[in-house]
């Protein structure tokens, strides 16, 4: 086997499937959204294995910040969920987000670990799947776009819990 088949079985067997959440509502949100879709490609260890469209909606929490701009990324990835976790970080202060500004305030760009495959973590820094994603649609309607059959771990599958929820209005605006 050529060293290059090896390296990729390796790859096949280490790799995870993680979701990514992707946001902004400032400083022109569908551009840093696809610049965050960027950064995850360039991610090591990394391969992403598919982007949702961009879905525009109005702010949950505080509606007195712009609308959002969101995006559902899935990666095949050999970084275990921390490192994954503090290279999202890396990115995000690379495009000037500030942590710890104002709870629930307007973001340049919020890149969150959804799912783990089908991994379970409460720890102070990270918990998964991402505790909120059950109940907002800007992060359920990409998701379901890119993963209609997913199962999400102590909750169920995407299509029963978005019909659980309130209506959101969550309009597609663009590709990835
Ligand atoms: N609201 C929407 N619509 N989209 C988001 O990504 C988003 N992110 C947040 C809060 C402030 C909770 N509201 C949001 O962090």
């Amino acid at each position: 086997m050529s060293q290059q088949a090896v390296t990729r079985k390796l790859f096949n067997i280490l790799k995870m499937r993680a979701y990514i959440g992707l946001g902004s509502n400032l400083d022109d949100p569908v551009l840093q959204v696809r610049e965050g879709l960027r950064a995850l490609r360039r991610l090591p260890q990394t391969h992403v294995v598919a982007e949702s469209a961009l879905y525009r909606s109005s702010p949950l929490g505080p509606a007195d910040q712009p609308d959002y701009v969101n995006a559902v990324a899935a990666l095949d990835t050999e970084l275990g969920p921390r490192v994954l976790l503090r290279s999202l970080q890396a990115v995000e202060v690379g495009h000037g987000r500030v942590r710890g500004a104002v709870r629930w305030g307007p973001r340049i760009l919020d890149l969150d670990i959804l799912l783990y495959g089908d991994w379970r973590l409460t720890e102070p820094s990270l918990t998964v799947p991402h505790p909120q994603m059950t109940k907002r649609a800007f992060v359920l309607v990409p998701l379901r776009q890119i993963a209609p059959e997913i199962m999400i771990p102590g909750a169920g599958r995407v299509d029963d819990l978005l019909a659980q929820l309130p209506a959101q209005v969550v309009t597609m605006v663009g590709q990835a």
